[in-house]
C-alpha cells in the first residue's frame, strides 16, 4: 500500500499525509474528488482508507449529477473503502458517514447539528454539509465505495433551493484538516459498529437529531411533490411518510421543506 501511495503522489503531484490508518492525498484543484477516487479505484491505484482531498473542485457533484459549489476555503474529500458486503447494504454507509460527520461537527463546535434526510447536515435549519456515496458493484458484491463529503467552512452559495450556510457564518472557525481528522475519529468508531452490529445502531444514532421529525414535510420526487408527516426512517434508511393514516416508505427524494 505504501509503495502505491508514493507512486500516486509522484504521478499527480499531490501532497500526502497520514492520520491514524488513513493516507490523505491532498490536491490543490480537481474536477471532483469523487471522480478522481472512482477513476483510481477502478484502476486499482487507490486502496481502503485512502482519502482524496481538493482545495477546490471545478465540477463538484451532488446527487443526480447536481452541482456542488466548491470554491477554495471549504472541505471537499472522498474516502475509499472496500467493505465485504452485498450490494443491498452499500447505501447504509452514507448514513454511517453523515452520522460521523454530525457528531464530529457537534463535538468540535458545540453547536446543534440536524440530519436532513437522507444525508445533509443542517445548522440553524440551513445546509452546511452533504454526502455523495458512489460505489462499484460486481455480481451483487461491493468492489469499492467512495464516500464524498463537502463541508462549507468559509462560504456557501446563496442561490440554492434549500438555504445553505457555512461554519464561519455561524461564528465557527476550524480548518479543513481539523474537521477531516475529527470526522475520521468518529467515523472509525461508527463504521466498526455498523460492520459488527448492523444498521440498527446507525439508525438510532441518525434518529438522535432528525430535522422535522413528526412534522409536516414536503418531498420532491422527480417533478412530483408529496406532503405528509415525517415519521423517521425504517430498518433500511427509507423515509417514513404518513398521510391519511397510511405510512409510505420513500427510498429516493429530496426534502424540500
Ligand atoms: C449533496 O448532494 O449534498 C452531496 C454533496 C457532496 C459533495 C462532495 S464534495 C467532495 C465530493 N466530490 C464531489 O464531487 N462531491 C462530493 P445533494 O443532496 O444532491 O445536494 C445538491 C444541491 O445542494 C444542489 O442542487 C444545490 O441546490 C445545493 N448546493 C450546491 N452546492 C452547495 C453547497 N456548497 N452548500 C450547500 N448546498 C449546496
Amino acid at each position: 500500500m505504501k509503495d502505491e501511495s508514493i507512486k500516486l503522489s509522484e504521478l499527480y503531484k499531490a501532497m500526502d499525509w497520514t492520520y491514524k490508518n488513513y493516507v490523505v492525498h491532498q490536491f490543490s484543484e480537481l474536477e471532483s474528488t469523487n471522480n478522481k477516487s472512482l477513476e483510481l479505484a477502478d484502476l486499482g491505484k487507490i486502496f481502503q482508507n485512502e482519502i482524496i482531498v481538493a482545495e477546490k473542485q471545478t465540477r463538484g457533484r451532488g446527487r443526480n449529477n447536481r452541482n456542488w459549489e466548491s470554491p477554495i476555503g471549504n472541505l471537499y474529500f472522498s474516502l475509499v473503502l472496500k467493505p465485504k458486503i452485498t450490494a443491498d447494504k452499500v447505501h447504509q454507509i452514507s448514513f454511517v458517514a453523515i452520522s460521523a460527520l454530525r457528531i464530529a461537527i457537534e463535538k468540535l463546535t458545540k453547536k446543534s447539528v440536524e440530519n436532513k434526510w437522507p444525508n445533509d447536515l443542517l445548522i440553524e435549519k440551513q445546509k452546511v454539509a452533504g454526502v455523495l456515496l458512489e460505489s462499484k458493484i460486481n455480481q451483487n458484491s461491493c468492489e469499492f465505495v467512495v464516500i464524498g463529503i463537502g463541508v462549507n467552512i468559509n462560504s456557501s452559495p446563496d442561490n440554492t433551493i434549500f438555504p445553505a450556510t457555512n461554519l464561519a457564518a455561524q461564528g465557527i472557525n476550524f480548518s479543513s484538516a481539523e474537521i477531516l481528522k475529527k470526522f475520521l475519529d468518529e467515523f472509525e468508531i461508527i463504521y466498526q459498529n455498523w460492520l459488527d452490529f448492523g444498521f440498527d445502531r446507525i439508525r438510532k444514532i441518525w434518529l438522535q437529531k432528525p430535522y422535522r421529525i413528526n412534522q409536516e414535510i414536503a418531498l420532491k420526487i422527480d417533478q412530483k411533490e408529496l406532503n405528509g408527516i415525517f415519521r423517521g426512517i425504517d430498518q433500511d434508511g427509507n423515509l417514513l411518510l404518513e398521510d391519511n393514516n397510511l405510512i409510505s416508505k420513500i427510498s429516493v427524494a429530496d426534502v424540500s421543506r
